[in-house]
């Protein structure tokens, strides 16, 4: 852009023409029904909500845009440091709301969209969700992209533009079944750049050479190639003018639509086909949230992405024209978890290779550049690529990531003379059959700083599968960067009354920028009116959801009672299962009630949502528990309103915006030690609920915040857990008699046949319960009563809850980029004022 600007002299006539901002509701007006007749060719006589949606959206793109062109043209001319972060995953979630949030203008679109005859919620339902993402990680990355915009951050998201997000989940008999989420139909936030193509390169070979100053280069060449095609999206920041970029790429065939030279020759089938293989690279995110499968394809995804970002990355530092040695004062790439590590070869190869820099030189280089944030500890999503395959699809790069690890290995071998099994241990290559690359271990040699997710995550990273890496490194290359969330969508956009009432105690809507600031109130704890009001926002958001419930799954339920929420992926190690027969041992214990006792039960819902991955039996068996768990109480006229089991249909982020705010009380119930940190737990304390949790991931750290008394933790301790596992295998175990008392309800045949629900009951009675369901029952079971009892003083739960609203200050996911900011990139914002551009 800056080679091609228009010359002094011309100027002030684009000055003059240059694109208006609408400020009112008769400008906006003007601007939707301008889109829906011209760019939509459609007219009073056939606009419908989708029209009207895309009419609204195109408005408000147009003001994004104008703000996005300025941010980057000012970024530019400021010449600072850009942080890249590296996502093949963002779980974005709807964009019009948020535009409409940061633009400032939702009001006036309101009253404008009435005056043409429609309403704000139903056109912004129009809107599909952008769900390029499996679950915490991807929702992390967008949370992430909205701080870094609100914080004036010179930041670019880097990814895929899959033309299929994670799949859609439908439930027929109760059974998870997936369908394809085609998005693309009509997204009006995405800019195809046709002149903004990388040639990929693929399989091939590599020679040597001899250059001109008598070095001995590498060359890879003789490939397939690919070409990657960007696609940018606006990420406009609250209260500030910034408007960063989200740059997907597109995979096609590099020959444009397809081979003419072999179309003409008569190979028709295989001109097509070859265009079709290049554009399946990008076309469909992978739905598995833990497992690494090892398929051919998913490494092309990465190497493919990987290879664009960095080409593109160094293009824009070549135009500046600044030596080699400055690269890592102007870029900082941030790795979200393993899949970008291909990166980290990528940069070496193009500066070894095609640069002609040194070895050592080039070296220096990366690892100042990079920094990795793991987000597991399990070892099964830890990835791992076999050797053959690398060596078929990328071997120039298998060649450098072995020079990477011999160099490595010397050095250890050097620094640790005396231990001879540490060089197996840490080598990237694991000597198995067929051999095998471990990402992770490549990601933390090539990167300056690793870091987890949580406080107990950052500290299990280093004893566990990092620990051979901090003696080698010192402790101070791992470091902690707890999670956090974005206010502005986890509760502005989700819960705008709660939002206001917020505000209107604190005198303006500045916590969204600071969320420290809603400690002040704590102050209005005692407040009459206050904790009426807060009370009848939560009730309002339950009966939102009640409403949900009825129209999607046609179960009546009261508002009043206790809305019990776990949404999320469904995983073992999320224990999802442990929450079910919670559920099934609450029936058993209601049927067995005389009425008088009934009278004192507090009625529940409980609330479940998740997808499973479509190979994975074990969730899936789960999801089918839960439906027919659901179907035999919610029919069950003994029961009535005591009790209420409903699985939601497809959990995404804008259901999730429903779902957060409806909650009494939320689980996060993994085996300690391996939910990393967890996310959701922050939107629904923020929102006005209570977490029942175990000692896990961002649970201790949120009990830290808002005080023992007001999170209901239960069962035993990361540092007992292998213990325990251990001792599972050498003495066996005897079963939880309640939870054997459910096992004996679901084997009866109570909820189907039993044989569909044999697999899960068997993982804990005959195979070592490796999620430590039976040893954690009695007391998850024992603080649901707990929560019983206390929700049942609502004055007592109403303190509690506001209290903790008041003290999640700490988990805004601001905190989180400044942290990030400061030990990790070492960038500073860029204020908008900066340059009048
Ligand atoms: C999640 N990881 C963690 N991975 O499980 C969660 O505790 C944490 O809060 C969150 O990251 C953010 O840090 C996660 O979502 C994936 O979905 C991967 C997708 C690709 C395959 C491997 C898992």
């Amino acid at each position: 852009a800056v080679e091609a600007s228009v010359p002094e002299g011309q100027r002030a006539a684009w000055k003059k023409h240059s694109a208006r901002e609408f400020k009112t509701k008769e400008e906006f007006e003007n601007e939707a029904v301008r889109h829906i007749e011209t760019t939509l060719a459609r007219s009073l006589f056939n606009c419908d909500e989708a029209a009207a949606y895309a009419g609204t959206a195109l408005a408000f793109r147009d003001r994004l845009v104008i703000e996005w062109n300025k941010t980057q043209q000012r970024q530019t001319f400021a010449d600072q440091k850009r942080v890249y972060y590296l996502s093949l995953e963002f779980l974005m979630g709807r964009a019009l709301d948020n535009a409409m949030l940061n633009v400032g203008l939702k009001d006036v679109a309101k009253d404008g969209l009435a005056d043409l005859g429609f309403r704000m919620e139903d056109i912004i339902s129009q809107e599909r969700d952008a769900a390029l993402g499996n679950g915490g990680l991807g929702r992390l990355a967008a949370c992430f992209l909205d701080s870094l915009a609100s914080l004036n951050y010179p930041a670019w998201g880097y990814a895929l533009r899959y033309r299929y997000g994670i799949f859609k989940q439908e439930i027929v008999d109760g059974y998870q079944v997936e369908v394809p989420d085609y998005w693309l139909d009509f997204n009006p936030w995405e800019f195809p750049r046709h002149d903004v193509t990388v040639d990929i390169n693929f399989y091939g070979s590599v020679s040597q050479y001899v250059d001109d100053d008598g070095k001995q280069r590498s060359v890879w060449d003789n490939g397939e190639i690919v070409t990657a095609v960007a696609y940018d999206a606006p990420i406009p920041g609250y209260g500030t003018t910034t408007t960063n970029n989200l740059r997907l790429w597109s995979s096609k065939a590099s020959h444009g639509e397809f081979d003419f030279t072999k179309f003409n020759s008569g190979e028709y089938e295989q001109s097509v086909a070859d265009q079709q293989r290049a554009e399946t690279i990008s076309a469909v995110l992978y739905p598995n949230d833990s497992l690494e499968r090892g398929k051919e394809l998913r490494l092309k995804q990465q190497y493919f992405w990987c290879a664009a970002s960095l080409f593109d990355i160094v293009r824009r530092f070549k135009k500046s024209k600044k030596p080699w040695k400055d690269f890592a004062n102007q870029v900082a790439i941030q790795l979200n978890d393993t899949h970008p590590t291909l990166a980290i070869p990528e940069l070496q190869r193009i500066l070894v290779d095609l640069e002609g820099l040194g070895w050592d030189e080039a070296w220096t280089i990366v690892q100042a550049t990079f920094g990795y944030t793991n987000h597991t500890v399990l070892p099964e999503a830890l990835e791992k690529w076999s050797v053959p395959l690398i060596q078929h699809l990328l071997p120039r790069h298998l060649q450098i990531i072995y020079e990477i690890n011999s160099r490595f290995l010397q050095y250890v071998e050097k620094t640790f003379p005396k231990e001879k099994d540490i060089l197996g241990r840490v080598s990237i290559i694991e000597e198995s059959q067929p051999k095998m690359v471990r990402m992770a271990y490549l990601a933390v040699i090539g990167s300056h700083k690793v870091n987890g997710v949580a406080e107990l995550h950052s500290d299990l990273i280093k004893t566990t599968i990092f620990k051979d890496f901090v003696k080698i490194y010192g402790p101070d290359k791992f470091t902690n960067v707890t999670n956090g969330i974005t206010p502005r969508r986890w509760l502005h956009q989700a819960n705008p009354k709660l939002s206001e009432l917020i505000a209107s105690k604190l005198g303006g809507y500045d916590y969204l920028r600071d969320l420290t600031l809603l400690h002040k109130l704590e102050a209005f704890v005692d407040d009459k009116e206050f904790r009426k009001d807060f009370q009848a926002i939560k009730y309002a958001n339950k009966v939102r959801l009640a409403q949900y419930i009825l129209e999607h799954n046609g179960v009546k339920v009261n508002p009043a009672a206790l809305f019990d929420v776990q949404v999320k992926r469904i995983h073992e190690y999320k224990r999802q299962q442990l929450n079910i027969f919670g559920v099934i041992h609450r029936y058993l214990q209601i049927k067995a009630m005389s009425a008088e006792e009934k009278k004192k039960v507090q009625p529940r819902v409980s609330i479940f949502g998740g997808k499973a991955a479509p190979g994975y039996w074990m969730a899936k068996t789960v999801i089918h528990l839960v439906n027919q768990v659901g179907k035999v109480i919610n029919a069950d006229k003994e029961v009535g309103d005591l009790l209420k089991v409903v699985f939601l249909e497809d959990y995404n982020v804008s259901k999730a915006e429903i779902i957060v705010p409806g909650s009494d009380i939320s689980e996060h119930i993994s085996t300690a030690g391996t939910e990393a940190s967890g996310t959701s737990n922050m939107k629904f304390v923020l929102n006005g609920g209570l977490v029942i949790g175990t000692c896990d991931g961002a649970n201790i750290e949120i009990t830290r915040e808002v005080g023992e008394e007001n999170i209901f933790l239960f069962g035993n301790l990361a540092e007992d857990v292998e213990d325990l596992r251990e001792a599972h295998h050498k003495q066996g175990f005897e079963l939880d008699p309640l939870l054997k008392r459910v096992f004996e309800t679901i084997r009866s045949g109570t909820f189907g046949d039993a044989g569909q629900f044999s697999a899960l009951v068997d993982s804990i009675v005959d195979h070592g319960d490796y999620y430590l369901v039976s040893d954690d029952f009695k007391s998850y079971i024992d603080t649901q009563g707990l929560i019983d009892q206390s929700y049942a003083k609502q004055e007592e739960w109403v303190t509690k809850t506001i209290l903790s609203v008041a003290r999640m200050g700490f988990f805004s996911s601001d905190r989180c980029i400044d942290e990030y900011a400061e030990m990790i990139w070492n960038i500073e914002p860029l204020k908008p004022e900066a340059n009048g551009a």
